[in-house]
């Protein structure tokens, strides 16, 4: 369809199994969503992309956890471990990502004290990174999301593109939840909430 396109979220080493924040099930997902980038015209990819000693590390503040929650300007924000550090492998794609289709990448929570889980909109919920000017530069009025996190980066992501005017579908089955204090759920639930067709397949 021309007026679709495919957003590939986070499908990077840190949050497969063995990586820094790995999400249970990531592995597993990666054939699917080659297969759904086999299927889509227009391929976009999100990269997690923090440099060293940002700020939702829990290791950048003394005596913090790892998945603990940490009030900060904007609002609260979850620690998490290092990860996707940029230029480190853990912040590569999966090297069986079929990455090769992808039009465009865009990098998310290069700002050293914001995090950034949507592709759209900072956690601050000001900065924007641009994405929804490109896609509608592009003509595409129809996103569907796949990838990692279900309850973090590809939820707010999609959540944010309904709010920029698109239609959304997530293929849940191409996508693995993190799963903190039942944040699937939740997130689920706001996703269904906001319009987002939920039933796609891979
Ligand atoms: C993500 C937590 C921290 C994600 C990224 O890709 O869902 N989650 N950074
Ligand atoms: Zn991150």
């Amino acid at each position: 369809m021309p007026n679709e396109a495919l957003v590939v979220v986070d499908v990077q080493n840190d949050f497969c199994e063995g990586g820094a924040l790995a999400v249970a099930g990531a592995h597993a997902v990666v054939p699917l969503v080659n297969r759904l980038i086999g299927r889509h015209d227009h391929v976009v990819l999100t990269q997690d992309w923090h440099p060293a000693g940002h700020a939702s590390f829990a290791s950048s503040w003394e005596g913090a956890e790892p998945f603990s929650s940490m009030r900060f300007p904007y609002g609260e924000q979850t620690l998490w471990p290092d990860h996707c550090v940029q230029g480190t492998p853990g912040a590569d794609f999966h090297p069986e990502l079929n990455v090769t289709k992808a039009q465009m990448i865009v990098r998310k929570g290069y700002h050293t004290g914001i995090d950034s889980y949507s592709a759209f909109r900072e956690n601050d919920r000001m900065t924007r990174t641009g994405l929804d000017g490109y896609l509608k530069a592009r003509g595409f009025t129809k996103l569907v999301f796949c990838g990692l996190a279900l309850d973090y980066c590809v939820a707010w992501s999609a959540i944010d593109a309904r709010q920029a005017g698109f239609d959304v579908a997530v293929v849940v089955e191409a996508t693995a939840a993190i799963d903190l204090d039942d944040s699937r759920k939740r997130m689920m639930s706001d996703m269904r909430r906001a319009g987002i067709n939920l039933n796609a397949t891979a």
